[in-house]
């Protein structure tokens, strides 16, 4: 159907010839999983998300309603579609499962065609809804987070660092001397450094929780939970040495031969001085401080 990746779907009903049937008719879209209660329907979600639901209403506990609202009522699964699967033929039933968040409706027994044509469009709607998705919280230069997407991460880690009292770190990144190197070496080639540092962010912040984001121009930041100030500065340090180690020659540096930044690091304090201008604060005395260094 599209040269993308395979979808993913779930087949969820508690008769075994069903199952099969289901899923002669949409193998084509890519993988299969099965589902024969609501139970197993809804650990198959949690350990694999699928692109796509098919929802039998009529199987054990809890039912195919009862799984569609835990789903929609769930942020993570709000965008899952779900497409019910019954002999039920009320119009209350199947204005009932829209209600609760399921896409459409498809009545056994199956019209081969009708499911097949269902299913394509709610799985073309899903990939456009991700695209869209990512679009909203990439940024397309370097394909971190963008600055939207750093803000609601940020404003999540503050509140459970404050809830859980749990350190938080923040790392604020400035390239150095950028604007002499795009004047000097052409704006592709400054886009392509960007790239390259975005890279070792990446590198360096692959924990659960931790995100590196381009917050616009050649500046960055690093969201660090769980790693106090002199961890974050350590690590801002390796940060630091790892982008002169890619040796990108800059030849109208005041500070060294090659492309340097210079980092700011702060660390949460629930009284203080919010997070972003302490790091911001930081990465101004790194700058004063001559370029090419940490300051915390
Ligand atoms: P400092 O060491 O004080 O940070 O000096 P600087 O020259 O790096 O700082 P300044 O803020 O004067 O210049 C930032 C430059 O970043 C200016 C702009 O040309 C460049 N820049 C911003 N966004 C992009 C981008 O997307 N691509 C490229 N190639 N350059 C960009
Ligand atoms: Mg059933
Ligand atoms: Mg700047
Ligand atoms: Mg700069
Ligand atoms: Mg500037």
């Amino acid at each position: 159907m599209t040269d993308a990746k395979p979808f993913r779907l779930l087949l969820v009903d508690d008769d075994e010839a069903s199952l099969d049937l289901l899923a002669s008719l949409v193998a084509h879209f890519g993988t299969l999983a099965r589902a024969r209660t609501g139970a197993e329907a809804l650990a198959e979600v949690a350990s694999h998300l699928p692109d796509l639901i098919l929802l039998d209403a009529e199987i054990p506990s809890p039912n195919g309603f009862e799984v569609c609202e835990i789903l929609k009522t769930n942020p993570l699964y709000a965008d899952l579609p779900i497409l019910f699967v019954t002999a039920h033929n009320a119009p209350e039933i199947e204005t009932l499962a829209l209600r609760l968040g399921a896409v459409d409706f498809i009545h056994k027994p199956l019209n081969p065609a009708i499911v097949r044509a269902r299913v394509r469009t709610h799985l073309l709607l899903k990939q456009r809804t991700d695209d869209l998705h990512r679009l909203a919280i990439q940024d397309p230069l370097t394909r971190l987070a963008n600055r939207r997407a750093f803000d609601d991460a940020l404003d999540q880690e503050i509140r459970r660092a404050r809830r859980n009292a749990t350190p938080l770190s923040l790392l604020m990144l400035d390239v150095d001397y950028f604007k002499r190197y795009n004047d000097h070496y052409g704006h592709p080639k400054g886009d392509e450094a960007l790239r390259a540092v975005a890279g070792v962010l990446a590198r360096y912040s692959r924990r659960a929780g931790e995100m590196a984001a381009r917050l616009g121009g050649e500046e960055f930041a690093v969201l660090l939970p769980g790693l106090s100030a002199d961890t974050a500065t350590l690590l801002a340090e390796r940060i630091r040495a790892s982008v002169i180690d890619l040796g990108l020659p800059h030849a109208f540096s005041d500070v060294a031969p090659v492309l340097s930044v210079s980092l700011g690091v702060a660390a949460y304090e629930p009284e203080g001085t919010a997070l972003t201008d302490c790091a911001d604060q930081a990465l101004y005395a790194a700058k004063k401080a001559g370029r090419n260094c940490v300051s915390a």
